[in-house]
């Protein structure tokens, strides 16, 4: 064998502890919300229920990452049940959030496997027609995951809006920290409380399930990889003496 060859299949071995670091370290990533910018421009990886598309900066709206954010609107005529049965929610927990009554709405979800300590976060802004705060037609918009989660009502603070709604609450961040692993769907609603005349709507960007950093284990996997493309090394120089 040549020394040429000899360099070559170690340099294999080495490349092969490297990969397997860098598997080791990804594998977490595989099993995250995909397409959780929206940047795909359509849905791929959630469903919807009701009136849900995919958006640019046109909306009137600046997205927070990237060229697209999902824009959901109370307008269609799905039902508040089918909401629930859509997100996997007990049936008639969207009036119990102190809104009054669910009527309709709008969600998307997706499903992903999560491991514990995943820190779950993503963009939001609620916008609405309704006037602020509206105690008799409190729309509302919302996020489930492990339980329901109001983001906000017609009683939080809006500014004026330059999209088809008069106000909105401007983009806020909301993180969620995924105690225990398995398999979790993440869901983002908008309702009309009361009546279904004056609609509001919801946008969401930039949805992301991350591990919860770890820089001493990848360290310490990537010290295994260099360590065992020295000792392999040795080995080789050994038998090549
Ligand atoms: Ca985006
Ligand atoms: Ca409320
Ligand atoms: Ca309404």
């Amino acid at each position: 064998m040549s020394i040429l060859a000899k360099s070559s299949t170690l340099a294999a071995s080495v490349l092969g502890l490297l990969s397997l670091s860098t598997v080791l370290v990804a594998a977490p990533s595989q099993a995250a919300v995909i397409n959780g910018s929206f940047e795909s421009g359509d849905f791929t990886g959630w469903e919807k229920i009701g009136t849900a598309a995919v958006d640019t900066n046109a909306y009137g709206v600046d997205t927070t990452d990237g060229y697209y954010q999902a824009s959901l609107v109370t307008n269609s005529k799905a039902p508040a049940v089918s909401i629930e049965k859509f997100l996997g929610l007990t049936r008639g927990s969207l009036s119990t959030l102190g809104n009054g009554v669910a009527n309709s709405g709008a969600a998307i979800k997706q499903t992903f496997t999560a491991s514990a300590g995943d820190v779950v976060s993503f963009d939001w802004n609620f916008l609405t027609n309704e006037g602020t705060p509206n105690a008799r037609n409190n729309d509302f918009a919302f996020f489930s995951l492990t339980g329901l989660t109001e983001l906000a009502d017609t009683t939080v603070s809006f500014v004026d809006s330059l999209s088809e709604f008069r106000e909105e609450t401007g983009y806020q961040t909301t993180s969620y920290t995924i105690a225990t692993a398995g398999n979790y769907t993440l869901g983002f609603g908008v309702i009309n409380s009361g009546d279904r005349k004056v609609q509001s709507g919801l946008l969401v960007d930039n949805v992301s399930s991350e591990p919860v950093p770890e820089p001493a284990s990848m360290l310490g996997i990537l010290a295994f990889g260099a360590l065992g493309g020295k000792k392999l090394l040795k080995r080789r120089q050994e038998k090549q003496a």
